[in-house]
C-alpha cells in the first residue's frame, strides 16, 4: 500500500508541498491540473511543470485525480469521439511522467455536493454536512452561489463559477437521457480507453457517485455493490478498476463497505479512506477518520484490502477543519494528516499481525 495526499496545485491549494512532505509515511501527492476544462488536451509543458514542482519538493506524483470527462462523452453526443481522442492523448502524456493511476468520475454535470461546507460539530471543529431536505429544496444555481460565497475564491471541483453560469443549459441536455443510455455511454468510453490504459500501463479508477443517490433528477452510475459489478463487467481488463471511496459509498447505510472492499479488492487501484456519521433521513456529516468517530468500520475496510494483498494507492479523503485552520473545504492539512497517521497505524498492525513480528 502506498500512502498519498491530495494536492490541488500551487494556485489552488493553500497547503504547501513542503508541509505535505512532513507528514509521516506519505511519499507522494495525488494531483491534477485544476484549470483544464473537461475534454481538453492537457499541454505537455503544464504536465512537465507539475511533475517538476512535485519532484523538486521531494515527493512522487503517480496518481492523477481527476482527468475530467466532457459532458459530450457522458451524453453520447456527436462530439464525443474527438473528446475521447483528447482524453487518450492526455493519458499518453501522463504516462510519460510515470503516472500509474487516473481517478475520474462519471457524475453528470456536478461533482460531489453538500448542503453545508462548514457545519459546526460540538467539539468546535467544522465539517461538511449533507441535508437531504435542504438539497431537495434548492437548485444547482443556488448551491453554486452558496459555495462561491463560502469558499473564498477556491472553486470546488465540478462547481467552477465560470461553468456554473451555464449550469441550467448543461442540465437541460440531460432531459430524456435514460439510466440505460447513460450506462451505454459509459461503456462506449470505457471500451475506447481501456486498450490504451493497458498499453500505457495506467490503471483507470472510477470514483463512485457522491452522494450515492440521484441529485437534481440526473442519472447516476456507481453507487452500490451491484452497480460496481455491472461497471466492472463492461470490460474484463485489470486496468479497468475503481477508486474505493469509503465515504461516498458509505453514505448509504445499505452499502456494506467492508464487503464491497473484499469482493472487488483486485480491481481497487486507489482507495479514498474516510469516515462519516449517518443520520436519519439520508442526512450525514463527515467525521474524523477513526472507526470510533463515525458509522463506518474503518478497521474492517482496511483489513479487507490488506487481506487481499492490496498494493495500490491510498489517501485520506475529506477531513474536518480543526485548530482554526481555514482553507479548501474537506482538504485542510491537519485533520487529513491525522487521517494518515490513523491509516498508517492500522496498516502497521495488520502487517505485523500477519507476519507475526
Ligand atoms: C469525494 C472526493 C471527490 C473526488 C472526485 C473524483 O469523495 O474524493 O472530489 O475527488 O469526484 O473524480
Ligand atoms: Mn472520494
Amino acid at each position: 500500500m502506498k500512502l498519498t495526499f491530495r494536492w490541488f496545485g500551487e494556485n489552488h491549494d493553500p497547503v504547501p508541498l513542503s508541509y505535505i512532505r512532513q507528514i509521516p509515511c506519505v511519499d507522494g501527492v495525488v494531483t491534477t491540473l485544476m484549470d483544464m476544462p473537461a475534454g481538453e488536451l492537457w499541454p505537455t509543458e503544464e504536465i512537465d511543470r507539475l511533475h517538476r514542482v512535485v519532484t523538486e519538493a521531494g515527493l512522487k506524483t503517480e496518481v492523477i485525480e481527476s482527468v475530467n470527462i466532457h459532458e459530450d462523452i457522458k451524453l453520447g453526443a456527436p462530439g464525443r469521439d474527438e473528446k475521447i481522442e483528447a482524453y487518450i492523448k492526455t493519458m499518453q502524456r501522463l504516462a510519460n511522467i510515470g503516472i500509474k493511476v487516473i481517478c475520474y468520475n462519471f457524475m453528470p454535470v456536478l461533482d460531489w455536493a453538500r448542503s453545508h461546507l462548514y457545519y459546526s460539530l460540538p467539539d468546535g471543529s467544522e465539517t461538511m454536512y449533507f441535508s437531504r431536505d435542504f438539497i431537495l429544496s434548492t437548485t444547482p444555481e443556488e448551491l453554486a452561489k452558496r459555495y462561491a460565497e463560502q469558499c473564498g475564491g477556491l472553486a470546488l471541483p465540478g462547481w467552477e463559477p465560470e461553468r456554473m453560469v451555464h449550469v441550467k443549459e448543461i442540465i437541460k441536455r440531460y432531459d430524456g437521457v435514460t439510466q440505460e443510455q447513460y450506462w451505454e455511454n459509459a461503456a462506449y468510453f470505457i471500451n475506447a480507453i481501456i486498450p490504451w490504459a493497458e498499453k500505457l500501463d495506467i490503471k483507470m479508477a472510477i470514483h463512485p457517485d457522491d452522494p450515492p443517490w440521484p441529485l437534481f433528477g440526473l442519472p447516476r452510475l456507481i453507487n452500490s455493490r451491484e452497480s460496481i459489478k455491472r461497471f466492472l463487467d463492461i470490460n474484463p481488463s485489470p486496468y479497468h478498476g475503481i477508486t474505493l471511496c469509503t465515504g461516498s459509498l458509505g453514505a448509504d447505510p445499505k452499502n456494506d463497505v467492508p464487503a464491497i472492499a473484499k469482493e472487488f479488492a483486485s480491481r481497487v487501484h486507489f482507495a479514498h479512506v474516510r469516515n462519516l456519521k449517518q443520520l436519519s433521513n439520508g442526512d450525514f456529516y463527515e467525521s474524523a477518520h477513526p472507526t470510533a468517530c463515525g458509522s463506518l468500520d474503518m478497521y474492517a475496510i482496511l483489513r479487507a484490502l490488506h487481506d487481499a494483498g492490496f498494493d495500490g494507492y491510498i489517501r485520506p479523503d475529506h477531513g474536518r477543519m480543526v485548530w482554526g485552520e481555514k482553507g479548501r473545504p474537506g482538504y485542510g492539512l491537519y485533520d487529513r494528516a491525522m487521517g494518515v497517521a490513523y491509516i498508517a497505524g492500522v496498516w502497521e498492525a495488520l502487517e505485523r499481525e500477519k507476519t507475526n513480528k
